[in-house]
């Protein structure tokens, strides 16, 4: 069955690359969720990427409590395309317009391979679109949003396991160093936390060893031995197979759709790790920009609701431990809660 309102799939004008817009849902409030720039071996797996993604944003912002519903754009690029500066002008105009079409149903965002300045060249054409520069009235990059706010999430974990929410001395291993794990990987360091990293590019070394870091290759990182796993990178990592070499005690971090399937997350319990969902840890780039854009707060009014997550991954673990169940249903059912809650005006229940 397909649990979505609406999925647009087009061929773009221009380009001619498939085109996807998946609205999971507008019961909270028009859906925004970022536009995906990235190469599948098929626009079918992209198709898939942007329902699962989108569905992962309606949860994303039931649980950070905004009315907001959850979309997700994705450009399926043929494997090995590189996208020079004239062509990717021609896809984020195809883009722009296929939104403009849903007139206010999607809002987009930056996501894998895209950023504010791609956000400036899709406002040209319609005004759905969060985190143009700051410069033009957005409010700019999301990712060190993200970042603080998984840091807060990673406070309340550690709280949980250690008693204190100090990640000083702590080892943790982060998977990914690119704009929110690099990023992330720099206030842990900050902090005081023993790090391990990786990025599939090793260009990225650099990074680790400004920050002290020890490199591992990427297919390591995951049996790394460590207090938590942050995964920061792209989604699908925890599986069965993945799950039963894990060697942390948590795993919590701001990638998208971190398991291969729901019953992961069980599989994780039962080794007693603690898992916080993807989408209630990477939702401070979100909580940021609807903050500024949507409710007209300022950057240390909205700093002081990314950090508030610290709070509601708290709350989570509590009645996970409460109720006896993982922190990845309780979750599910605070967003299911929130959904519920709301009914549209004139539709009978
Ligand atoms: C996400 O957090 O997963 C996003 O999609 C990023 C984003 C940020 C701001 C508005 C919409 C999407």
């Amino acid at each position: 069955m397909l649990d979505h309102e609406r999925v647009a799939v087009h061929t773009g004008r221009r380009s001619r690359l498939p085109v996807i817009v998946a609205v999971h849902s507008t019961a909270l409030g028009p859906a925004a969720g970022g536009l995906r720039l990235w190469h599948y071996p098929d626009w079918r797996d992209g198709l898939a990427d942007a329902l699962r993604l989108s569905a992962a944003m309606t949860s994303k912002f039931a649980v950070a409590g905004l009315p907001i519903g959850g979309g997700k754009a994705v450009v399926a690029l043929p494997e090995g395309e590189r996208l020079d500066p004239g062509r990717r002008l021609d896809v984020l105009r195809d883009v722009a317009e296929v939104i403009a079409s849903l007139d206010g149903a999607y809002a987009t965002g930056p996501d894998v391979g895209t950023g504010p300045d791609d956000m400036a060249v899709i406002a040209e054409s319609t005004p759905h679109v969060f985190c143009r520069p700051e410069r033009l009235g957005g409010s700019g990059d999301s990712s060190p949003h993200t970042a603080r706010g998984t840091l807060a999430a990673l406070r309340a974990v550690a709280r949980r396991l250690y008693g204190t929410p100090s990640l000083a001395g702590r080892t943790l291993a982060v998977a990914g160093l690119g704009r929110v794990g690099g990023r992330l990987a720099r206030l842990l360091a900050a902090e005081g936390a023993e790090l391990t990293v990786t990025d599939i590019d090793a260009g990225k070394r650099a990074l680790g060893e400004e920050l002290g870091a020890v490199w591992r290759a990427p297919e390591e990182i995951l049996a790394v031995d460590a207090d938590i796993l942050v995964p920061a990178a792209l989604g699908g990592v925890l599986s069965a197979r993945s799950v039963a070499g894990l060697r942390c005690r948590a795993v919590v971090g701001p990638a998208n759709n971190q398991l291969t399937g729901p019953e992961v997350a069980d599989l994780l319990h039962e080794r007693g790790i603690l898992w916080v969902p993807d989408y209630v840890a990477s939702a401070g780039g979100v909580v940021n920009a609807v903050s500024v854009e949507v409710h007209g707060l300022g950057a240390e009014q909205a700093r002081v609701r990314v950090d508030a997550i610290e709070g509601t991954v708290d709350a989570l673990l509590d009645t996970a431990v409460r109720l006896d169940r993982t922190p990845a249903r309780a979750a599910e059912e605070l967003a299911r809660l929130r959904l519920a809650a709301v009914r549209p005006v004139g539709v009978r229940p």
